[in-house]
């Protein structure tokens, strides 16, 4: 670390010398026991047994579903085919309501199979799809609602469960962020028809890429897991339409490994979300998006929203921090219906979803993991305070040089 920063010249983005030595990440993967990692892939390969339904990953499969107290949890790829696959195999069509403040990934995986996206204003409290609102978009052609657990706080399973029974549509949750969440003392995974997990290698546990799909119906279990190996119901026969959502043997070395640490992992962000929760309590217009802490949350993402009582717009810290080689992250600006293909299609021109526009122009998601500690979140903090004191200045300097 750097020397204390005395004026606003000293700032990075002025030239001054980053207040870091190596860049913060918010995604820095958490590496469980190498030893461990190692061992399970030279298992792997000395079976000669790569990927393919390969027990590596069968185990994986049952101990996730034990973990999750759910009958089926299937493994596959990544995230993002699983919610294609989950979507097929549900018969879902049409148009389907699905929040717009989200990763692309669960609007693009509807668009993907030639379903509408409805798109979904949040409530802004809890940053998840408004129940109130979903009610309002339900049309004839609607066949079904994606909640999705942002920042792994669920989203009202309740109220969205009740929508989609009392109009015979499918639920099914997005639950990439919340693997290790509960809801109402249950574990995330046991709800709506299915639920789909990421375990990106930015996901607090990883497979490095992978992913699975939750559900208690074992028929549904019984067509995904047809799907995700192209339809194949044993050697040299097809009974469906499929794709490749298979994982691998690493990626489920890597994945039970990674969960053999979660414990530890789960600490460790906890600590850090606490250390951030005392230390934005002394940063007007910097408010923490706090977790529900009765409930299990696995504490991986530390959510801000920028006010005007902070001196820098949001955009304009963001580019002071990442000149101190703090990465901090804009998810999931500016919203999914401001993005391309959506932006530009007709039916989502001049739609306005005020709550989403309002979060995704304040929000501003700060580095944790095992790659953050108290010494580098005290260090971030004098930093804050800092650029909190001398915001005016920076503010003119700022707009100085872009004149
Ligand atoms: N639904 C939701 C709600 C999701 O959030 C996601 C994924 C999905 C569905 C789809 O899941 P998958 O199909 O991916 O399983 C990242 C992840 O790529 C993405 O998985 C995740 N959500 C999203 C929230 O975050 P980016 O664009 O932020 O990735 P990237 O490469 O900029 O990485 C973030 C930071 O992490 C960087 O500062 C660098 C650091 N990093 C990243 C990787 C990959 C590392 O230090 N090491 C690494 O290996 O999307």
């Amino acid at each position: 670390m750097t020397k204390r920063k005395k004026n606003a010249g000293d700032l990075a983005v002025f030239g001054g010398t980053p207040c870091f030595e190596s860049m913060l990440h918010v995604g820095r993967p958490n590496i469980g026991n190498r030893q461990t990692l190692f061992a399970r892939i030279d298992e792997a390969l000395d079976r000669n047994r790569l990927t393919n339904n390969g027990p590596l990953m069968q185990e994986l499969e049952k101990r996730f579903a034990g973990y999750l107290g759910v009958k089926h949890c299937i493994a596959t790829c990544n995230a993002t085919v699983a919610l294609q696959i989950t979507i097929r195999a549900l018969g879902l069509q049409e148009k389907v309501i699905v929040p717009s403040f989200s990763f692309i990934a669960t609007v693009h995986a509807l668009e993907w199979l030639g379903i509408k996206a409805a798109f979904c204003d949040i409530d802004r409290k809890t940053h998840n799809i408004d129940p109130v609102q979903v009610e309002r978009l339900i049309t004839p052609d609607t066949t079904g609602i994606m909640g999705v657990h942002l920042w792994g706080r669920p989203c009202d399973i309740y109220e969205l469960q009740k929508i989609a029974d009392r109009h015979k549509i499918a639920l099914i949750l997005d639950a990439s962020h919340a693997f290790g969440c509960s809801y109402n003392r249950k574990m995330i995974g046991r709800f709506g028809r299915a639920e789909v997990f990421s375990f990106h290698a930015t996901k607090f546990i990883n497979s490095f890429e992978g992913g699975a799909v939750a559900t208690n119906d074992d028929d549904l279990a019984g067509k995904i897991r047809l799907m995700k190996d192209h339809g194949f119901s044993g050697m040299d026969n097809v009974v469906s339409v499929g794709t490749n959502g298979r994982m691998s043997e690493i990626s489920a070395a890597m994945g039970l490994t990674s969960f053999e640490s979660m414990d530890r992992i789960v600490q460790i962000n906890k600590a850090n979300y606490r250390k951030y929760a005392a230390g934005f309590e002394s940063i007007p217009g910097i408010t923490l998006h706090k977790y529900d802490e009765t409930e299990k949350c696995n504490y991986q993402y530390i959510t801000t929203l920028i006010d005007d009582r902070f001196p820098l717009e949001r955009d304009e810290l963001l580019k002071v921090l990442h000149e101190e080689r703090v990465k901090v992250r804009r998810y999931f600006y500016p919203g999914c219906h401001r993005m391309e293909p959506y932006a530009s299609m007709p039916e989502y021109i001049g739609l306005s979803l005020p709550e989403t526009e309002l979060v995704a122009e304040r929000v501003l998601v700060f580095p944790t993991g095992t790659a953050i500690d108290d010494t580098v979140i005290e260090r971030l903090f004098e930093l804050l305070e800092f650029i909190s004191r001398n915001g005016t200045a920076i503010k003119k300097r700022l707009l100085d040089s872009v004149d």
